[in-house]
């Protein structure tokens, strides 16, 4: 998201034009809106290397690129309103804040000015989920008049959040128990949502825009990613192949494809972990969430392995990768039986033996 014109259909160009080519990891645009990207992993190659004859699938992500967003959005104005809801599906937000200079480019407001166009938007969130709060309130406190004892925690809680919202303060920001947490889950605000910032740069690289956004982040304690979103989307266009693509970025000094920097930062913005199968004809990367419990995590495979899991067969994919085959982990007893309350680790390889 961010305010009109401040590139985010470019830097989802630079994203999907130029994966769509790395064959392996295809980043396929599913509208001209929305893309799916294979995750580059060379943990998986290597895992593939010793199951050759199987088909290798890595973990995808989605981006989906929305209209900008423009004062007054959050009551219907522009193009926008609908796409908040779009916002709602998300489990992160790409905040795109415009710190290249080109005059012949509109700004909404006349001029960049980071801190201002980054509240702006901003403040459209804030006063959607104002508006879902509130609505919330009327409901529960409904149910709070006929001495419902939940209801009247529920509301107190909904009180507690009105007040920060109104006082500019996003949901991801205050202080929650788990089980108020838990709460929030089903309303989901969009303020709640973690944030990376994305600096679109121009041909010059760093200037005092981005100095500026740097800075905004960091006093949040917000992750950044910067990139020249416009060089980057026509470099993607215009090179035949990845190789092509990292020399031509490597001319203009960039060692790392946009693609690549998002991943990275989204994986650890939002805690992400990857384990992998070799059931079947796959050898297949998973993402979960760290913390996952093998149960759970057998049920991003297939929704009924949560409750048919009997127990999970986990290697460590350093040791069988220098054992070689999974059979000599086996005969070794280097194979770990792991029960219901196991806890996924990045890197784990797993069998799940299901009822
Ligand atoms: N000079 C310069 N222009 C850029 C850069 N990035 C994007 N632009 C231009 O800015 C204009 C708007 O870019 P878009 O990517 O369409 O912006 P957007 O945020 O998707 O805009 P909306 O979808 O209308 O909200 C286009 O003409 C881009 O070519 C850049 O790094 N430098
Ligand atoms: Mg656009």
């Amino acid at each position: 998201m961010g305010l009109p014109n401040a590139g985010k259909s470019t830097v989802f160009n630079a994203l999907t034009a130029g994966g769509a080519r790395v064959e392996a990891y295809p980043f396929c645009t599913i509208d001209p809106h929305r893309g799916v990207a294979g995750v580059p992993d060379e943990r998986l190659d290597r895992l593939h290397s010793l199951y050759p004859e199987k088909r290798k699938v890595p973990t995808t992500i989605e981006v989906v690129d929305i209209a900008g967003l423009v004062a007054g959005a959050a009551q219907g104005e522009g193009l926008g309103n609908q796409f908040l809801a779009e916002i709602r599906g998300c489990e992160a937000i790409l905040h795109v804040v415009r710190c290249f200079k080109d005059e012949s480019i509109a700004h909404p407001t006349g001029s960049v000015n980071v801190r201002r166009d980054v509240e702006m938007v901003e403040a459209e969130l804030l006063l959607k989920d104002l508006e879902t709060l509130q609505r919330r309130k009327e409901r529960t406190a409904k149910v709070a008049r006929t001495g419902d004892r939940a209801a009247k925690a529920e509301l107190e809680l909904l009180v507690r959040l009105i007040d920060g919202v109104k006082a500019a303060m996003p949901l991801r920001d205050l202080p929650l128990a788990p089980a108020e947490q838990n709460q929030l889950k089903d309303l989901s605000p969009l303020t709640a949502k973690p944030v990376l910032y994305v600096a679109n740069l121009g041909e010059e690289g760093e200037n005092q825009h981005f100095e500026a956004l740097r800075s905004l982040a960091e006093g949040k304690g917000a992750p950044w990613i910067a990139l020249r979103g416009r060089l980057e989307a026509e470099v993607a266009e215009a090179a035949q192949g990845p190789d092509e693509r990292m020399a031509f970025l490597s001319e203009w000094g960039i060692e790392q494809p946009a693609l690549e920097k998002l991943l990275q930062a989204a994986y650890r913005l939002l805690k992400l972990v990857t384990f992998y199968t070799v059931d079947g004809p796959e050898v297949r990367a998973w993402t979960v969430v760290q913390g996952t419990r093998a149960p759970d995590a057998g049920a991003e495979i297939h929704g009924d392995f949560r409750d048919r899991f009997v127990l999970a067969e986990v290697m460590d994919p350093e040791v069988l990768w220098s054992a070689g085959t999974e059979k000599t982990l086996r005969d070794a007893g280097k194979i770990t039986r792991a029960g219901r309350d196991y806890v996924v680790h990045d890197g784990d390889v797993i069998h799940f033996i299901c009822a």
